[in-house]
């Protein structure tokens, strides 16, 4: 916690392309991006990852999902469509321990994933 990248995105320690903040949820691009459009959305809270969320994350991490749908729209995705990732642990490849939503679109998108 006390040295989570995200945290400190959230805490403004550190600077990111902020695209939405509130008292719980803060959205930013990604540093390194893989689509024209991509975005994380993650809570302020320190959550470590999807498998650390109880019941009473529910309206939190259900807000964070309209949120992802908001700012799709916001950026012209909301007709083609985008892509809402969450990897969890090491197999799916996250690699900041902060529970984080991709937001991606503005191409194509590959199915199965990688
Ligand atoms: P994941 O692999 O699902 O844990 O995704 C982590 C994402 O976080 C990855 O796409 C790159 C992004 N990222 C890592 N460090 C930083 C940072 O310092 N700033 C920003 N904006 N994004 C970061």
């Amino acid at each position: 916690m006390g040295d989570c990248i995200f945290c400190k995105i959230a805490g403004k320690e550190i600077p990111a392309s902020l695209v939405y903040e509130d008292d719980q949820l803060v959205a930013f691009g990604d540093a390194n991006p893989q689509a024209p459009t991509h975005m994380l959305i993650i809570p302020r809270e320190h959550i470590p990852s999807l498998g650390h969320l109880d019941s009473g994350h529910d309206q939190l991490v259900g807000r964070a999902l309209r949120l992802a749908a908001e700012l799709a729209k916001g950026k012209g995705l909301g007709e083609r469509g985008y892509r809402v990732v969450v990897n969890c642990g090491p197999d799916a490849g996250q690699s900041v321990g902060h529970l984080h939503f991709h937001v991606l679109g503005g191409r194509v998108m590959g199915w199965p994933p990688g």
